[in-house]
């Protein structure tokens, strides 16, 4: 099944939301296939951000995501990119829907909470940044015949 990489930024981790937010995901029906506490080096959000780095907010970017812990998450689903990307809502919180996570739980662009690939082939480079396919688990997962027909 399709895999992403979502991540709990360390304004939402400072802020007490990583349950409230891991929940939703859990609740949709996402499976946890990966998930660490850790903090983010310059050499990943580098990478991570290799498509900002030249623009005006990557130095402030940088600051931000390395400046606390993280939750880094691999979430798998049936559209498991697309489904997360929908949840977390707008990159701009101020234009990201209520029900949304940035919607709800956050208020600025430089602190909009969660991370979610956007496409099949960012989330295998993304989660390749951040886990070891040690890390990367294969589990029966018992909801999966109630959540799919
Ligand atoms: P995304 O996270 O919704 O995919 P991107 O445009 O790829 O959004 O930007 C990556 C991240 O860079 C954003 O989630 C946000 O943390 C940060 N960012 C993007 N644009 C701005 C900005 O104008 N000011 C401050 N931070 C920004
Ligand atoms: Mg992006």
């Amino acid at each position: 099944m399709e895999k992403t990489f979502a991540m709990i930024k360390p304004d939402a981790v400072q802020r007490g939301l990583a349950g409230t937010i891991i929940a939703r995901y859990e609740a949709k029906g996402l499976r946890i296939a990966g998930m660490k506490l850790m903090m983010v080096t310059e050499e990943m959000a580098r990478k991570h951000y290799a498509e900002h780095v030249d623009k005006p907010f990557f130095p402030g970017l940088l600051k931000y995501i390395t400046s606390g812990p993280v939750v880094a998450l691999v979430l798998e689903g049936r559209n498991a990119v697309a489904e997360v990307r929908k949840m977390n809502g707008a990159t701009n919180p101020l234009e990201a829907a209520c029900g949304t996570i940035r919607g709800d739980f956050a208020q600025d662009k430089g602190r909009n909470a969660v991370h979610g690939s956007d496409s099949v082939e960012s989330a295998q480079r993304e989660i390749a940044i951040y886990f070891g396919d040690d890390e990367v688990l294969e589990y029966d997962y018992l909801p999966a015949k109630w959540l799919f027909e």
